[in-house]
């Protein structure tokens, strides 16, 4: 293996073990040693990458976004929505250490720990509204739609359900509250005819799960020649 793909392998592991670490005990909590354990590096290597907590955390939270693969395009681009929605609900169920532990550290407000929460959510709000512009200019939503503030909404919702679930059952209901979310949600956005058309069921998010790991492989396969 190439020095460089070491490298940078060495450096998702840390980051990837960090998150797991802030999922489990928080941000304040975490420690550097707690994380060198769990990643099976060493100091200087952490180092290397990383100067302190802070700019691990930072880290895990810019790769919020990019830590949910890109799903399968469907017909209806209000249904790549739900699927995009049940997939980061199932990672979460599912216990995926990078996407749990980056959305921890976004809802956990600490005091003045200068972390800057906005870089996910600004990133969740620009990917819902160009889907949601996509599916305007497929004619999918009611007329006159504001694209921008329904993006808004939409994940100001998922981290409220995402919250309570949390609370409630640690995540393992997620599923059903996002299904049950959009269902109502898009009924207030989507033209009649195209939300019949839309699949809210829990069963689907495996599927979606299964289907995006297989495009990302594929994918990989492509890149690798
Ligand atoms: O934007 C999102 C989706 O497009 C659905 C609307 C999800 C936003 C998730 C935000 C994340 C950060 C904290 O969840 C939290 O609870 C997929």
């Amino acid at each position: 293996m190439a020095r460089q793909e070491r490298a940078i392998r060495t450096r998702e592991k840390i980051v990837v073990a960090a998150a797991a670490v802030f999922d489990e005990v928080g941000y304040e909590a975490a420690t550097i040693s707690q994380i060198l354990k769990k990643a099976e590096v060493t100091k200087g290597a952490l180092y290397f990458h990383f100067a302190s907590k802070e700019e691990l955390a930072q880290e895990v939270l810019a790769q919020q976004v990019s830590a949910v693969p890109a799903v399968r395009q469907q017909d209806l681009t209000l249904q790549s929505a739900i699927d995009e929605a049940l997939l980061l609900a199932y990672l979460l169920g599912a216990g995926d250490p990078l996407v749990r532990g980056s959305v921890r550290l976004t809802v956990e407000q600490g005091a003045l720990d200068g972390l800057h929460r906005e870089v996910p959510m600004r990133g969740w709000v620009e990917r819902s509204e160009a889907v949601f512009a996509r599916a305007k200019a497929d004619g999918e939503l009611l007329p006159d739609t504001d694209v921008a503030a329904v993006a808004r909404m939409f994940v100001g919702c998922f981290t409220g359900v995402q919250v309570l679930s949390h609370i409630l059952t640690r995540h393992q209901d997620m599923v059903e509250r996002v299904c049950d979310l959009y269902r109502h949600l898009m009924s207030s956005i989507a033209v009649p005819g195209v939300l019949v058309r839309l699949d809210f069921s829990p069963a689907r998010a495996e599927h979606v799960w299964n289907a995006a790991r297989a495009q990302a492989r594929a994918g990989e396969e492509v890149a690798l020649g």
